[in-house]
């Protein structure tokens, strides 16, 4: 049940891919996802070439199930990592925060997927004539860099104006957020925050327990008139850029409160100080288990919701 074109495509059990996310997505993230029956993904943020080389290389010592790397497009080091995951002939790649166009067809002639992430019906379209296998389409609801667009507003939009396969993401965590994404037209979902509260996500325990400890409003959008906003769970340095926002202070000055925050957070455990990415669904996450759990769990929630969905009476 739940076999799409998404698992032919991959080579994978079930429609479900992690996000890639920078400075969390480790080797030991991804190939317990894969393990899982999912799509494990390493994100390769702003790393150098060599350590994304080094995940890539780890990733393959602990699982023979297919995995991908996220290429961020505002890392300095995109033309070095796209060059690394082709010598490593990664099995999939997708990308974030830029349009991937030009290494499109590179990527190809090495027979990786091509997977970018979009927040655009426009961009969505561009991708597909270049010949990328599938996007995802993110809505606002998720955490980090973010578009303008939710999910449930985004998904059937993109899915009307392309015929590759879409995998929806941003507030998805649940078996119920899956069967909603299918019923949007997605062939699959990616999810972030959910998988930063697996047992194998390395992120500090602060980091976790902040997720865990979050509510329904606990997010914010930080970083607006830098033209490149990111959700956050508020805390000290949210408020801080607050308060920077209000003033209209100097990008310049929005940026440096920026820099070197994510690390801040994730390996120091600093969650007041440091960015605490994460998407609106935070307040739904309550335990950490281990990733194949996680799935395994959705889907199984995911046949239940259909079934109370198809006796509802007419
Ligand atoms: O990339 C993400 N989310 C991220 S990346 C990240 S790392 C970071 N670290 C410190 C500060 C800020 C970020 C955290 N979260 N999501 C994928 C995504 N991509 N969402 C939206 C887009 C996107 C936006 C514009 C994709 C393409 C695009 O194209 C613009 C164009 O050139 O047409």
């Amino acid at each position: 049940m739940f076999h799409t074109e998404i698992c032919d495509l991959l080579g994978i059990k079930y429609p479900i891919i992690q996000g890639g996310m920078a400075w969390v997505a480790t080797a030991e993230l991804a190939a317990a996802v894969s393990n899982g029956g999912g799509l494990g993904i390493i994100g390769a943020g702003n790393a150098p070439a060599d350590m994304v080389r080094d995940r890539i290389r780890k990733a393959k010592s602990l699982t023979d199930k297919p995995f991908g790397v996220n290429i961020y497009f505002m890392s300095p080091f995109v033309d070095d990592v796209m060059k690394t995951v082709i010598e490593e002939r990664v099995a999939v790649v997708t990308t974030g925060a830029g349009n991937p166009g030009k290494y499109i067809p590179s990527l190809k002639q090495a027979g990786i997927k091509v997977i970018p992430v979009i927040a655009s019906v426009a961009l969505a379209q561009r991708l597909e004539k270049i010949g990328v296998d599938a996007l995802i389409a993110e809505g606002m609801e998720c955490g980090g860099h973010i578009g303008e667009i939710t999910t449930m507003a985004l998904v059937p939009q993109v899915v009307d104006a392309v015929k590759i396969p879409v995998i929806a993401a941003g507030g998805i965590a649940d078996g119920r957020g899956f069967i909603a994404a299918l019923s949007l037209g997605a062939k699959g979902v990616q999810m972030g925050t959910r998988f930063i509260c697996a047992k194998e996500c390395t992120v500090h325990n602060n980091y976790k327990n902040a997720i865990i400890k979050a509510k329904d409003r606990s997010t914010v959008v930080t970083g607006k008139p830098t033209g490149h906003p990111v959700r956050v769970l508020k805390n000290k340095l949210s408020h801080q850029f607050e308060i920077l926002e209000s003033r209209r202070a100097d990008i310049k000055d929005l940026e440096a409160l920026g820099t070197g925050r994510l690390r801040a957070a994730v390996v120091e455990g600093d969650v007041e100080n440091g960015s605490v990415m994460a998407g609106q669904i935070a307040g739904m996450i309550n335990d950490i288990k281990p990733a194949a759990e996680i799935i395994k769990e959705l889907m199984n929630e995911a046949k239940q919701v259909l079934d109370s969905i198809s006796n509802i009476p007419e």
